[in-house]
């Protein structure tokens, strides 16, 4: 049902071609990314109160294997074909609780902490840097614990944000393991769904007229340490 909601909405709006982030470090696509409902048509998520904008999975299902990296270093996370929609990119990690296992954990509850986020340029118009790339370094914080943890990719599409539920929403969640870190528990931790209203800020905004002079990304801070 939502696909083809999806993909009938596209359609009338002439817009083609979306894109989807399913792969890390180089990786296989969907190896050690839990392959999201838009695999095959590269929709997005409109809703931010529907469950998709946690992982955009409707019936979540463990990666094949996950990606095992030092805290403190980096995960390249890649788009396909490329990030082409003007807005933010973001990055999220939740920590898998102890006694649970990385290939069934769904990710419930207040778990989730903001590593990256990412601002425009202000000009005559908006520019982002995320526009046109197809591969983006996440910072995995040096202090946070050891152990597994889903690692949230999103981008927010703008172009058509002037109207409510008009944001897009390009999600997909890779499976890591983080060896060597710290002790710390970061705050203000969200859930998904939760974390944004249709009415926040960055989510409802017209990005075109008159060009805005700022921008308040949507969801916490961006913790690092
Ligand atoms: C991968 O990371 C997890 C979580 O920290 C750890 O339990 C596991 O031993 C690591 N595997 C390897 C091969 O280092
Ligand atoms: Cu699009």
């Amino acid at each position: 049902m939502l696909p083809t909601a999806v993909v009938l909405l596209g359609a009338a709006l002439g817009v083609s071609g979306h894109y989807t982030f399913p792969k890390v470090n180089g990786g296989a696509d969907w190896a050690q990314v839990r392959r999201a409902d838009n695999w095959q048509n590269n929709g997005f998520v409109g809703d931010v109160n529907s469950a998709q904008i946690r992982c955009f999975q409707s019936s979540p299902a463990a990666a094949s294997s996950s990606l095992n990296v030092t805290a403190g270093s980096s995960v390249t996370y890649s788009a396909a074909p490329n990030v082409y929609h003007p807005g933010p990119m973001a990055f999220y990690l939740a920590r898998v609780p102890d006694g649970q296992s990385i290939n069934s954990w769904n990710g419930d509850g207040a778990v989730w902490f903001k590593v990256y986020h990412e601002q425009p340029n202000f000009g005559s118009q908006l520019t982002w840097s995320s526009n046109g790339k197809s591969s983006f370094s996440v910072p995995i914080p040096r202090c946070i614990k050891s152990g597994y943890y889903l690692l949230r990719a999103e981008h927010i599409g703008l172009h058509a944000a002037g109207s409510s539920g008009g944001a897009q929403f390009y999600i997909s969640c890779a499976q890591i393991g983080v060896t060597g870190g710290g002790s710390t528990d970061p705050p203000n931790k969200v859930a998904f769904p939760g974390a944004y209203k249709a009415s926040d800020p960055g989510i409802l905004i017209n990005i075109n007229y008159p060009v805005p002079t700022s921008y308040k990304n949507p969801g916490p801070p961006v913790f690092s340490c």
